[in-house]
């Protein structure tokens, strides 16, 4: 993994339900992102935070809210994205509503098109995120990214990338679902996507989920972006969320799948999504968040010892 991080802040809730996903960015440099990257030796710079248009509040039109909105948040996300990938940086996405990851998964599939390696997406979430305008209760994009990637949905959002689809299916895959929609239910069976829904994860266990995963991606070698909806973690060690669905990953069941992911070392870009400010109690889901993350980079208890794991 490169030594050198772009933070990329995206204030944008242009695809959610709930207003406040705007103040993401800024709860996650508060809680402290750029030093506890940086104290874990990392060169770390914080670009700032992309531009896009104010949220109109508007109903959908054809099953779709703010559609005209979000393909300019995501063009924009996608050019900031490309750019540090091709400098060679690694992309930490601080959302942000997670509709953001249309564009940052636009740009990583153009970034492996270029380089002709494999890519592989691991999309850490309460929801399948597989909607499309005609099964999408609410008409909200952030339900949809999952669907869009695979190269289902508006030709707006899945031309984004010259790549299509994006990703292949077989190359997604879920962790910690627990809220699936009706219609949505016989999209995701059909796409051929790996879903660790949280029954899944009862029954095998983190270790055995995140093992089963790394050895796929492995074999494919493949670039890993990993998505991560902060949504996925149970609502009540984070409650700055707008979609909440009890049941979700426990503290450790979180950590446990980050450490593995960055001993995995094939992890080559990252998105947090969905923290809600306005809906958290003294930041502490950004500071989770900023924890897990830690995590994700290589902070562990102790070094791995050899033959242990
Ligand atoms: B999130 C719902 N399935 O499509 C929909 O937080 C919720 O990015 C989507 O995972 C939640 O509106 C989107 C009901
Ligand atoms: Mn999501
Ligand atoms: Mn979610
Ligand atoms: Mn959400």
């Amino acid at each position: 993994m490169t030594k050198k991080i772009s933070l990329i802040g995206v204030p944008s809730d242009i695809s959610a339900s709930d207003r406040g996903a705007t103040m993401g960015p800024e709860a996650l440099r508060v809680a402290g992102m750029a030093t506890t990257l940086e104290k874990l030796g990392y060169e770390v710079v914080d670009t700032g935070n992309l531009y896009g248009p104010k949220t109109p509040n508007h109903p959908p039109e054809d099953g779709l809210r703010h559609l005209k909105e979000t393909v300019i948040w995501c063009q924009n996300v996608q050019d900031a994205v490309y750019t540090e990938l091709m400098e060679g940086h690694f992309p930490v996405m601080m959302g942000g509503d997670h509709g953001m990851s249309i564009g940052s998964i636009a740009a990583v599939s153009r970034y492996c098109a270029q380089k002709n390696i494999p890519l592989c997406v691991l999309w850490i979430d309460a929801h399948a995120d597989f909607n499309t305008p005609e099964t999408s209760p609410t008409g909200n994009i952030h339900g949809m990214p999952v669907a869009v990637m695979s190269g289902v949905g508006p030709v707006e959002l899945t031309g984004l990338s010259s790549v299509t689809p994006m990703v292949n299916p077989n190359n997604i895959y879920q962790v910690g679902i627990r809220s699936v929609d009706r219609a949505e239910k016989k999209l995701v069976t059909d796409s051929g996507i790996n879903v660790f829904d949280m029954r899944r994860i009862d029954e095998i266990g983190m270790r055995m989920t995140m093992h089963s995963i790394i050895e796929q991606v492995r074999d494919k070698n493949a670039h890993l972006h990993v998505s991560f909806d902060v949504d996925s973690l149970d609502p009540s060690i984070a409650p700055g969320v707008g979609t909440k669905i009890q049941g979700g990953l426990t503290y450790r069941e979180a950590q446990l799948c980050m450490e593995m992911v960055y001993d995995s070392g094939i992890m080559g870009s990252l998105d947090i999504a969905e923290i809600n400010p306005a809906l958290d109690h003294k930041n502490i889901t950004a500071e989770l968040a900023v924890d897990l993350a830690a995590s994700l980079f290589g902070n562990h208890i102790l070094p791995p010892t050899k033959g242990t794991r």
